[in-house]
């Protein structure tokens, strides 16, 4: 029979698949639906392992789908703004277009080599104006609902990229991208108004509980950041140039307000410099903040030295009526809160340790029981409960108690109120580049903002630009794209800023319903057959970020009506898969620090080294596998190697889908091992397609045959049913099976009813292989004469009286030592086990002339004798 052939028999599939649409979503529109997709690629150049993986899974879960009879979405596209082809385009002065869709065309093909039932009808780029022009409409929509709005704002800014970052790539003070240290900036930014959304972006995360992973969760929990607490003023001694009387704060101990000794105020709050001239120290206070401003703003978990400066001002303890100094502090934020702290040493670390350095008042206020607390032996600050002292007619209360009733006090004073906080800041998506959506606004001579009217939409990204490699927008300056004429607006100015390109990716999923659709952004009938998302794959990096926007634009859209009024959610089910890693060979340390690509090393008799000098290097652990570290193995080196159903099955056979897959060479062999021995298995018997498929024994070889096939369907099934995705173990029952099938000898000249069982098993195994390696088994299937595409067969069933064993093997111990194993019926009575187990020899052997002083049967397990 012939070989085993990859190479000639997935292209074949492949073109069959296209050729007869059936990867394409709503073929089967009596069916319920099941939506499944991947996050999608950007268009780099070329595929790397953590797609082949992603793509792996989310194919195994379509598949399997389509062929327990769903109607199946599994769409592909590309998230194809952002600045690599900017800086492509500067490297190899390239247009960022033309980089772009080169890439397309060429990942395509690597996808499509790799046999995903993509529904290749709906793919899109995001940097079609047949996209960006939707996300325009949605732009001005929330410009009118005042959901978008611009505001000057102190910005992270990134000299190297020339760009306004917004505060989650800022990566460790540190540009995300090129590590550049990042600066402070003013700038008018546009922001979309998420903060609207941020109790029902909090709440709705119940409905996703079981069914989003944990950690997830809690990192979107985290980032909202709802903190229960209150507000309350501090007066001013005197009020500032601007009138201002009193300082605001937010805090969420108002239990220790009579222990705030001072007040810290954010560099960039509107008082500082005011109070500053006032207090007559405006020449440090002026310095510390220049100095604040030379980096970025500070993420409120990084750990950094805390500074200050005295302003020389004063206000007042609403409770306790001390005069407190008011300081600028490095840690105090102006985007949380009021930017105004009050500070209670005693009972927050942060202010003990400035207070300290300092050298400010610290007054106890919560004693913990049993302790008595004394500020001037205190080493650190007490943030655990207590009992209050020293705060007057508050004295003795439980501070949780307290917290109420001094809020409940200050209320009554006027000098405050119960108050909810969160950490979530307003997305800040305008972006100084040129590779993104234009900002669909104008403004017109007096400086008035207007939304580009929608029969003018879209705004096209020019063409005809230079990028220069000093950075800044072309779009400034740009002759064609500067002025336009706006009906009721007259002669107007565009705006030359792009969107975030995490805007693109926040509603991919609802434009691949009705990709072409010039209509709507989504058709409404779409929307409501298929959304939500019923299993989303991708991986856990944008577990913050991207899922957060994405929840938030379906929300958006719902309430502008463009999404079906019920959908709170667009991903119903999550899975986040891990990385793939692979050791990595380098040499020297420090600045002389090298990676060698892992072509270029080869194993020497003293270990490693590299073939290009000859000289040993060293072995580094598993980590992702990146460019960076140069340990990246490249998907098509596989697929030419093994083809695409072997590196698929190694993805999905290494580690379970969340877990980190641990590159090995040998794991890839053995997956090639299995698909060799699954080709034989059919190719060596051309007589089971002449063989209606059957299981009539009931007893001997053939029962135990007919046990494997349906206690194999029944795990696979299990294992393949969501939430459980366990494919590395599916794969190890399958390959049990298969073992099995090897050792049943059955041969054209063997009994029908052995060659029937023979034929059920093999194409049984054909489709349970068929969701993780398509092409072999839709070779196979079609070798066994099976009928229509694997995709249109129907998930084998399983007999659930076929999955237990009616034997079972029990041990035989005599004093702890196991002397027999005997073969016995599952449900057999201790007598019938007594008998057996004596009548063995070696048992007999060991309790000869001994007395049984005890008999013990483990039902199913094990036998114990006592002599
Ligand atoms: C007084 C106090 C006493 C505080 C105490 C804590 C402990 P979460 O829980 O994260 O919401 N804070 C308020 N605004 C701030 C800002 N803009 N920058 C830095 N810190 C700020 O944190 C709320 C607490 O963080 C608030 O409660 C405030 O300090 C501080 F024993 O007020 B607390």
């Amino acid at each position: 029979m012939e070989s085993y052939d990859p190479q000639t028999l997935e292209p074949l599939w492949q073109k069959r698949w296209e050729e007869q649409g059936v990867h394409r979503a709503g073929r089967r529109p009596e069916k319920q639906k099941f939506y499944q997709l991947e996050m999608f690629p950007y268009p780099s150049g070329r595929l790397h392992m953590g797609h082949m993986r992603n793509y792996s899974i989310g194919d195994v879960i379509a598949r399997y789908h389509w062929m327990r009879g769903y109607d199946v979405m599994h769409p592909i596209g590309w998230d194809a703004f952002g600045m690599p082809a900017e800086n492509a385009a500067i490297d190899g002065g390239q247009h960022p277009a033309k980089w772009t869709y080169q890439n397309i065309e060429h990942m395509k093909v690597q996808l499509q080599r790799l046999g995903f039932s993509f529904d290749w009808d709906r793919e899109l780029a995001t940097c079609d104006a047949d996209y960006y022009r939707w996300e325009q409409l949605v732009f001005t929509r929330l410009f009118e609902r005042g959901l978008a709005y611009k505001k000057k704002a102190t910005v992270n800014w990134c000299p190297n990229d020339q760009t306004v970052l917004a505060n989650e790539q800022v990566v460790e003070g540190g540009c995300w991208r090129c590590g550049t240290t990042v600066q402070a900036r003013d700038i008018e930014q546009w922001f979309l108004k998420i903060t609207d959304y941020a109790e029902e972006l909090l709440a709705d995360l119940e409905k996703l509980q079981g069914k989003w992973p944990d950690r997830v969760l809690t990192m979107q929990r985290n980032w909202i950041g709802k903190s229960h607490g209150a507000h309350t003023d501090f007066e001013l001694e005197k009020p500032a140039e601007d009138g201002t009387k009193s300082i605001r704060v937010f805090t969420t101990r108002p239990d220790t307000l009579f222990g705030a000794t001072f007040m810290s105020i954010a560099a960039e709050h509107p008082l500082a410099l005011q109070l500053a001239r006032q207090g007559g120290r405006e020449a440090e206070v002026a310095a510390f903040i220049e100095k604040e401003k030379a980096h970025g703003r500070r993420g409120p978990d990084e750990d950094f030295e805390k500074e200050g400066v005295f302003t020389g001002a004063y206000c007042v303890n609403p409770v306790t009526g001390w005069q407190v100094p008011v300081w600028v502090a490095n840690f105090v934020l102006m985007g949380y809160g009021t930017g105004a702290v009050m500070a209670v040493p005693s009972h927050d670390q942060r202010d003990f340790e400035f207070a300290k350095k300092y050298d400010q008042r610290i007054v106890v206020v919560i004693q913990p029981e049993g302790e008595s607390l004394d500020p001037a032996t205190m080493e650190g600050a007490h943030e655990g409960p207590g009992k209050l002292v020293a705060s007057g007619q508050f004295d003795g209360l439980d501070n949780e108690e307290a917290k109420k009733k001094i809020t409940a006090f200050l209320e009554s004073e006027k000098k405050g109120e119960g108050a909810i906080t969160y950490r979530l800041r307003d997305w800040l998506i305008s972006r100084q580049r040129y590779w993104g959506t234009p900002i669909p606004m104008v403004y017109d001579d007096a400086g008035k903002i207007h939304p580009v009217p929608a029969d003018q939409l879209p705004v096209l990204l020019p063409q005809d630009v230079e990028i220069k490699a000093e950075g800044g927008s072309p779009l400034v300056g740009h002759p064609d794209f500067g002025k336009v004429e706006i009906p009721g607006v007259g002669l107007a100015q565009r705006d030359t800023d792009t969107m975030d390109t995490f805007v693109e990716s926040s509603w991919y999923f609802l434009r691949y319903l009705s990709p072409r659709s010039t209509e709507h952004l989504v058709d409404p009938e779409m929307a409501r057959r298929w959304m939500p998302v019923d299993q989303y794959v991708g991986g856990v990096e944008h577990a913050v970020l991207h899922l957060l926007y994405a929840r938030f634009f379906t929300k958006v859209l719902r309430d502008l009506d463009i999404l079906p009024g019920d959908l709170d959610e667009p991903f119903d089910a999550l899975l986040t898969q891990g990385m793939v890693c692979k050791e990595f060979y380098y040499r020297g340390e420090g600045s002389d620090l090298k990676y060698f690509p892992l072509e270029d090393v080869e194993e020497g008799p003293n270990g490693p080294v590299a073939k290009s000098d000859g000289k040993p290097v060293s072995k580094g652990p598993m980590v992702k596998m990146s460019k960076s570290k140069k340990n990246g193995v490249d998907p098509d080196e596989l697929v030419e190697k093994y083809g695409a159903d072997t590196a698929r099955l190694f993805c999905l056979f290494a580690a379970p889908p969340e877990h980190d897959l641990l590159w090995d060479d040998t794991a890839v062999e053995g997956a090639s091992r299995f698909l060799g021995r699954l080709w034989r298995l059919i190719g060596d018997r051309p007589w089971l397609a002449g063989v209606a498929p059957g299981e009539s024994q009931e007893a001997g070889e053939g029962a135990e045959i007919r046990r494997w096939l349906h206690k194999t369907i029944k795990a696979v099934t299990e294992d393949l049913t969501p939430p459980r995705f366990a494919f590395n173990t599916a794969i190890a029952r399958m390959t049990e099976l298969q073992n099995a099938l090897y050792k049943f000898k059955v041969d054209e000249s063997s009994p029908e009813a052995d060659k029937a069982l023979m034929r059920k098993c093999a194409q049984t195994l054909v489709q349970l292989v068929h969701p993780f390696c398509p092409h072999i088994t839709e070779e196979l299937w079609n070798k066994l004469g099976g009928e229509g595409l694997l995709l249109d067969s129907e998930w084998p069933v399983f007999d659930e009286q076929w999955t237990v064993d009616d034997t079972v093997t029990i041990a035989v111990q005599i004093k702890g030592k196991v002397r027999a194993k005997i073969e016995i019926a599952a449900d057999a009575s201790q007598d019938e086990v007594r008998e057996k187990a004596l009548a063995e020899p070696n048992v007999q052997k060991h309790i000869e002339g001994q007395e049984i002083r005890k008999f013990i049967y483990v039902p199913g397990k094990i036998v114990n004798i006592v002599v």
